[in-house]
């Protein structure tokens, strides 16, 4: 053989290996990367500010409509008995770090916490901060360091800018400050708006550009997607913090007149406006879902729907804005209408559809949860939620946990209802008992025969309360719980009459 054929023949050869080297190693490279991907599955986490239990058609709305929502559950797994904290702030604190708001002495929403105690009520208020401390680790910290592209649209309400999202693992803050509330829905989003402390300047982030009419949800929606679009085969982490439905209950005139006509005699939910806010945002939960299925990313995204706190009771503008009967009370309370939320989860190869699971959970547990789903360990700081991956595999499972402990040491609105006094709570399967601070007041309810905690069988079952105070009460001394002291200064006589809510108001 001549030796440049020799040499051609070497260099065709070096050829074949060198392409059969480029196709083991992209054969290499593909199954990495669904390697990859199967243990760094996306994360959509929606959460809706204020929306009930009952808000939902899935979980017996009436006047409402949720479409999108309604079918999204039924391809996952629907919890009925899934808690949250009572107020705005403390939950997303928990659910962020997966440690109790008592654990955090986050109790209260932001405004409240820096505002202080009430000084013309019995107690005074537990100690709350107004803002997430950085020696507390988010699941956005977690998971940026993991590869993660980590973004938040819309609402924080976990402290000043010195505190803002970018602060706590997030790469990218839509919409996100110190406010629990925008001033309106509609473009430019911002106005002054008076606190305790003064008048300030409140606006929603990075939405400057806009025109008359937009709104808000729908606006959030784009940027949520616009973001999804930049992660080019990165997992996000899309922490979609919706400020609707929160008052103000604001939407075009034209999209109420549906539910205006829809209204008639005997239905649990008689506020048009909200039902018409609601239906946008259910709009807009489709357009996320409809987006992730265009692009096949559904199969490889963990899609999770909840509610942050129980329904809100109050008026707005003179009519009540929900109402969550069955249930007891509403947000601000530890009756379960004010912690019961929807919960809804579909992960892909995981949970099945229509599934329903009865167990008690609380949005505490979406922290061990997701860090489990990107295969990720929580530092060895302390974790107060549990891990749900086994109610998702298998709905009718039980979690190994005694009880669930709620902690509101504080006051909220109306004055006159004494649900909305500083007050802690045990639910221990079906039984559930509530300690008022004021007078320290006991209540016994067993939820499986009595959701609407109308029966206190505190009296009938002194043996039974007297347990689960001792396991409140040492619940609330493991985990150090700030609770109220006696005003010394107090007199009846001094409290300010009630103020009805106006538009401005920075409620939680
Ligand atoms: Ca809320």
């Amino acid at each position: 053989m001549p030796t440049n054929t020799f040499a051609v023949k070497l260099v065709a050869l070096d050829g074949v290996c060198k392409t059969m080297r480029s196709i083991f190693l992209c054969w290499l490279a593909a199954g990495m990367a669904a390697v990859a991907a199967a243990s760094q599955p996306n994360i959509v986490l929606i959460l809706v500010d204020d929306l009930g239990y009952y808000d939902l058609g899935c979980n017996g709305a009436d006047l409402h409509e949720t479409p999108h929502i309604d079918r999204f559950a039924n391809t996952g797994v629907r919890f009925t008995t899934a808690c949250a904290m009572s107020l705005c702030t403390p939950t997303r604190a928990t659910l962020l770090t997966g440690k109790h708001a008592a654990r955090l002495r986050m109790t209260t929403w932001a405004e409240k916490a820096a505002e202080g105690s009430p000084k013309d009520r019995k107690l005074l208020e537990g100690e709350s901060f107004s803002e997430l401390a950085h020696s507390h680790t988010t699941i956005a910290k977690y998971l940026h360091d993991a590869g993660y592209l980590t973004a938040i649209v819309g609402k924080w309400h976990l402290g000043d800018a010195n505190h803002y999202p970018e602060t706590h693992g997030f790469d990218v803050n839509i919409g996100g400050t110190q406010w629990g509330a925008p001033v309106t829905y509609f473009w430019p989003y911002s106005g002054m708006r008076q606190f305790p402390y003064g008048r300030q300047l409140c606006y929603v982030p990075h939405l400057e550009f806009g025109k008359p009419g937009e709104y808000l949800t729908d606006r959030l929606t784009d940027e949520a997607l616009r973001i999804l679009d930049r992660a080019q085969g990165r997992p996000f982490f899309l922490y979609f913090a919706h400020y609707a439905v929160h008052v103000p209950i604001e939407i075009p005139p034209d999209d109420m007149r549906h539910f205006e006509a829809k209204l008639h005699p005997g239905l649990r939910h008689r506020n048009p406006a909200y039902a018409a806010m609601l239906k946008n945002l259910d709009d807009n939960v489709g357009r996320v879902l409809e987006y992730l299925r265009q692009r096949g990313l559904d199969q490889n995204t963990i899609v999770i729907f909840a509610g942050d706190n129980g329904g809100y009771i109050g008026s707005y503008k003179g009519a009540p804005v929900t109402n969550n009967a069955p249930l007891r009370s509403g947000k601000g309370a530890l009756y379960e209408g004010g912690i019961r939320v929807p919960l809804l989860i579909r992960w892909p190869g995981v949970t099945t559809a229509g599934a329903v699971c009865n167990e008690p959970v609380v949005l505490t547990d979406l922290f061990p949860t997701l860090l489990h789903a990107a295969g990720l360990s929580p530092a060895a700081d302390a974790v107060d939620g549990e891990d749900l991956t086994p109610l998702l595999k298998n709905p009718a499972a039980r979690l190994d946990r005694d009880a669930l402990f709620f902690h509101h040491p504080h006051y909220y609105y109306p004055r006159s209802d004494g649900a909305m006094t500083p007050s802690s709570a045990i639910r221990a399967r079906d039984w559930k008992l509530l300690e008022f601070f004021e007078d320290n007041r006991i209540e016994l309810y067993n939820l499986s025969q009595d959701p609407g905690e109308q029966h206190d069988l505190a009296g009938q079952m002194p043996a039974q309360t007297a347990e689960l105070r001792q396991r409140l009460h040492a619940w609330r001394e493991s985990i150090g719980a700030a609770l109220p002291k006696p005003n010394l200064d107090y007199k009846p006589s001094e409290q300010k009459p009630e103020k009805p809510i106006r538009k401005s108001d920075s409620k939680e």
